[in-house]
């Protein structure tokens, strides 16, 4: 596996096979625990267990054994999908979408007595079918919290006609739960500009700094994006008055968690899926990463942003310095940094007219390379996969951020490669997550370009970042 280019080093996967959500995220004494979606049986979605880790740092993971298993005959029979994790008085508890084939979805219940290691199935599903008098489109995916002293529930659906919806539940006991309504329905009118598609997957609903922000994945016959909506709870309905991407990279930062942590910050992970065919994930034997351990914030301007946390800069090691200077318009400027596995620091001050980029993985006669390109004019971020790879099993669309700038306020970018992974945070408010898969051992160069005017470059560090599972 290790002799893999495309596999992760400093983000977490498991050793091998099919991964996709995070669930069940939870610190509970000195560990962080990191549930997952997971086949064991291969690089494919079917057949889905809980799989488990845990750290101490939020950086470095150990594998522990699978945590949940479909049980033949149970309403969790062909898979025991997303859910959450609480603490019940002491007891570890999980919920989690109980999956039978055709289409069955059913809220179950396990509890842990051995420090979260196994789980114990509630005989029963905690509620028995969806509500009667909804046309509802998937019924799965839960986030608990505790709310006027009850448990209150969210879980995700699409209402036929409608939209996607979260509904909402509360319960005494966590075992027998009432009905309380949508907490809020998708409509394009209301949520314009962006597509809230027909499903909401993995809700997660919380308060920062006085409003509510509610984080669901949008469905519509295959993955889209995540939305956070930012608004007002009241009274069990929720108003948003903003909706927009929580990650510009779209399918490829889908069904995130977050965890409220001790230290008062709100820890997120989200699923970074495949841009490469079927057959070649299968061929690789593993399918899916997590995106790096990320703190959710309000950014200045008010959008919901999730940022890497501050342990990261734990990871990097030698520093590689660039000397600052004007970018000429014209060929790529080449810089004395390589590497595959790197974070990158670039401060510059885009082109009042025309646009700056930056070539990440880069082979030397540039038939390969990602380009992330900022235009002011536009007020756009683009990351362009359009060369990423030769290879022709590789998804090309480019991915595009709404990034305004203030007059003389620099791009200031943090890049995170990582094999086949790259992470990109843009000035604290916007963060475009996707997969690259360079297929010459040459491509690792990094270039600066500047079309149209000069651009100028103030700042250019990067680290090489420690192998986590060395
Ligand atoms: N993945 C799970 C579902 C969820 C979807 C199944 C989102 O519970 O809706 O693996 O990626």
């Amino acid at each position: 596996m290790t002799s893999d280019p495309h596999r992760p080093r400093y983000h977490f996967l498991p050793p091998a096979n099919w991964m996709n959500d995070p669930n069940g995220l939870i610190q509970w004494g000195e560990t962080f625990h990191l549930f997952y979606q997971y086949n064991p049986a291969g690089a494919y979605h079917r057949n889905i267990h809980w799989g488990h880790a845990t750290s101490a740092d939020l950086l470095y993971w150990q594998h522990q054994p699978v945590a949940l298993a479909p049980t033949p005959g149970g309403p969790d029979a062909d898979g025991c999908w997303s859910g959450c994790a609480v603490n019940d008085y002491g007891t570890p508890t999980v919920i989690y979408t109980g999956f039978r084939l055709p289409e069955v979805q059913t809220p179950c219940l396990a509890v842990s007595h051995d420090g979260l290691l196994t789980w114990q199935k509630w005989p029963e599903p905690i509620i028995s079918a969806p509500p009667p008098d909804l046309d509802l489109l998937g019924f799965r995916d839960h986030t608990v919290w505790r709310e006027d002293g009850r448990w209150a529930m969210l879980i995700g659906a699409g209402i036929r006609g409608q939209g996607g919806t979260v509904l909402l539940y509360r319960s005494d006991d966590l075992r027998r739960w009432e009905y309380g309504g949508p907490l809020v329905i998708g409509d394009a009118g209301q949520f314009d500009p962006v597509w809230t598609g027909t499903l909401w997957e993995c809700p997660d609903f919380f308060a920062v700094n006085g409003d509510h922000v509610l984080i669901c994945s949008v469905w519509d016959q295959r993955p889209y994006y995540t939305i956070a909506m930012r608004g007002e709870y009241r009274d069990g309905r929720f108003t948003p008055s903003l909706t927009h991407k929580l990650d510009y990279g779209d399918a490829h930062f889908y069904a995130p968690q977050t965890m409220p942590i001790r230290d008062g910050r709100r820890i997120m992970f989200g699923w970074v899926m495949e841009g490469r065919s079927e057959a070649a994930v299968l061929a690789a034997g593993w399918a899916g990463v997590m995106s790096l351990p990320r703190e959710v914030r309000l950014a200045n301007d008010g959008q919901v942003v999730a940022l890497p946390i501050a342990e990261v800069r734990q990871l990097r090691g030698a520093e590689q310095q660039v000397a600052p200077g004007p970018i000429m318009p014209g060929a790529p400027q080449w810089m004395p940094i390589r590497g595959a596995h790197l974070e990158l620091e670039v401060i510059m001050l885009p082109p009042p007219h025309g646009v700056a980029s930056v070539w990440l993985r880069a082979s030397p006669d540039g038939a390969e390379a990602t380009m992330l390109r900022y235009d002011r004019a536009a007020a756009t971020l683009t990351l362009d996969r359009s060369r990423s790879s030769l290879s022709h099993e590789v998804w090309r669309d480019s991915h595009h951020a709404p990034l305004p700038l203030a007059p003389g306020e620099p791009l200031r970018l943090r890049i995170f490669l990582d094999g086949s992974l790259i992470e990109v945070f843009a000035n604290d408010r916007r963060s475009i997550t996707s997969r690259i898969y360079p297929s010459r051992p040459d491509s690792d160069g990094v270039a600066v370009q500047a079309a149209g005017n000069p651009a100028e470059l103030v700042t250019m560090r990067a680290w090489e970042m420690a192998d986590i599972w060395a």
